[in-house]
């Protein structure tokens, strides 16, 4: 390890003991400011995170995919550290997202998936992840799928939408507001909405029908892909979507643009920020459903649209890279590549993605997906690269969680918490660059219940709440609910196939204590 950059910010000396080799980028002098100043030099990494959503363990060629091929996001898992048990903080998009940018546990403030027209669920008077990357004086960017709420509670679409992003810490956002299935389907640029005319104005309903769209349920012959009764609310560019919407026409996103849309922004962030340490947060909307690939990729899978949009994340994730080397900025430039929650073939549209998938699994053959509180829901591909700090890359069985990232990259820039910030995430940064060191010994899976792991052993909390009707009626047990606990040895059973609870009555009180303890 050698001490290799030293700023002062904000008066106090930080060192970063990172294991960084020689990179210098004439361009990357930091500019002087109230908060920085006398500054030896700054050769603190930019941070992009790549996350895609409802992408699967099993759903790359790196590992496993033998149906399509990734080789972009490959290319990444080649040169950087390749992780096999590492998790999203929660098996679905709302209370992942949460966690990771907050530092703490969606069940404490009961994050779960929000309608299109939810208030911001963040505080946004409190510690957030980007707002610790403004302090220590990087500018930061959010282009992609939010779907964390926005506003107070009566947005009004056609004036500045806020409180969002940029209170949360965000420089710039370029931001589906939701879900591609929810409405408003229409992008939004930092406060507000791109393309209206205000002559006519959005409105929105997640109660009852409005506005002159035809809706899925009367008028299937408007449709791309037919949807269930959920899903067959306002029709859009022959989608029907979750929640009813009026006006807003010369807003209206296209499907099939949204990924060439998504990454010229990225791009454009990457370009205007290149000469200062920066943060990009990409969520994409892809592989969730509706999958409307563009004509690029429509067919090329073999697999249907769920393959086809596979293919799409993987040539977004190329152009995205690629610019980071083209402005010389790959090597000093920390990727985090990973997913929101595990795998799902139907969730409301008819796009075959079940009958499409022949051998192909996308879990990796990890129990459950997206939902579950076995480990596929949460147990997700991710991969780190770091050219000039990576200590050792390779394939690394370290146990953590996007929950972790905050702390982490906290010590990666040098900056401090402040008090209170991010209190469930841990410090793992030594295992984020260096694939032979561990990270956790125990860690949360939130689903419907919640999951404990503590090394190999994994428990799950019984559960006697209640769920949404689609999940019930679909799949509850399925998907891990039980009324009595379980427990998984994963050492002997990594695909959760043999309850042993009963035979461990003191570990299940051990695990539900500690668990009740973490809930504190
Ligand atoms: C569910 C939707 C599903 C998807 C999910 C959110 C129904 C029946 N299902 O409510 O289609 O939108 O929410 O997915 O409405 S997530 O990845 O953003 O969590
Ligand atoms: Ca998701």
């Amino acid at each position: 390890m050698n001490i290799k950059h030293i700023l002062l910010v904000g008066g106090a000396l930080i060192a970063s003991v990172m294991g960084l080799s020689s990179c210098s980028n004439p361009d990357r002098e930091i500019s002087t400011d109230t908060q920085m100043n006398d500054v030896i030099s700054d050769e603190r990494p930019n941070v992009v995170i790549f996350y895609v959503d409802d992408l699967g363990y099993g759903d790359l060629s790196s590992y496993g995919m033998t149906a399509i091929e990734t080789p972009n996001v490959d290319a990444l898992a080649a040169k950087g550290i390749k992780f096999t048990d590492a998790h999203s903080t929660a098996a679905t998009c709302t209370p992942s997202r949460y966690s990771m940018l907050t530092g703490q546990y969606a069940f404490r403030n009961n994050a779960a998936i929000l309608p299109g027209d939810a208030p911001l669920i963040i505080d946004h008077t409190k510690p957030t992840l980007p707002k610790m990357f403004q302090r220590a004086g990087y500018t930061t960017g959010v282009v992609g799928k939010w779907h964390l709420g926005l506003g107070d509670g009566f947005v009004d679409w056609n004036k500045d939408v806020k409180p969002g992003p940029i209170e949360l810490g965000f420089d710039y956002s370029f931001l589906m507001p939701a879900t591609g299935d929810r409405v408003p389907t229409v992008f939004l640029e930092n406060h507000n909405v791109v393309n209206l005319d205000p002559n006519d104005p959005i409105t929105v309903s997640y109660e009852k029908r409005i506005g002159q769209r035809p809706v899925g349920t009367e008028s299937p012959e408007t449709l791309k892909q037919t949807a269930d009764l959920q899903h067959s609310a306002t029709v859009v560019n022959g989608i029907s979507r979750i929640g009813w919407m009026a006006g807003g026409k010369s807003a209206e996103w296209v499907d099939e643009d949204i990924p060439l849309v998504f990454t010229d922004k990225a791009i454009s962030f990457i370009q205007e920020n290149k000469n200062q340490p920066f943060m990009l947060y990409f969520p994409f909307h892809d592989i969730h459903v509706p999958r409307v690939p563009n004509k690029m990729f429509a067919g090329k899978s073999g697999m249907g649209p769920r393959g086809d949009a596979i293919l799409q994340m993987d040539w977004m994730t190329g152009r995205i890279v690629d610019e980071l080397k083209k402005q010389g900025l790959y090597d000093n430039t920390l990727i985090v590549f990973s997913s929101d929650n595990g795998p799902v073939m139907d969730d409301g549209y008819n796009d075959q993605a079940e009958e499409l998938r022949g051998d192909h699994d996308p879990a990796g053959g990890f129990k459950g997906g997206k939902y579950s509180a076995y480990e596929a829901g949460t147990r997700v591909p991710m991969i780190v690269t770091y050219p000039n700090g990576l200590i050792q890359n390779g394939e690394s069985d370290a146990l953590l969680s996007h929950i972790d990232l905050y702390a982490s990259f906290a010590e990666l820039i040098g900056a401090t918490l402040e008090r209170g910030a991010a209190s469930d995430s841990v410090n793992v940064l030594p295992a984020l660059l260096d694939s032979r060191l561990s990270a956790r010994q125990e860690m949360l899976e939130e689903s419907f219940t919640l999951s404990l792991r503590s090394g190999d052993w994994k428990y799950i909390e019984p559960f006697n709440g209640q769920t949404p009707d689609w999940l019930v009626n679909k799949t509850a047990i399925a998907n891990g609910l039980q009324t009595s606990a379980q427990l998984f040895d994963l050492s002997q059973d990594k695909f959760e196939k043999n309850n042993v609870a009963e035979q461990h009555p003191e570990l299940v009180a051990k695990f539900q204590a500690r668990l009740n303890a973490i809930k504190k």
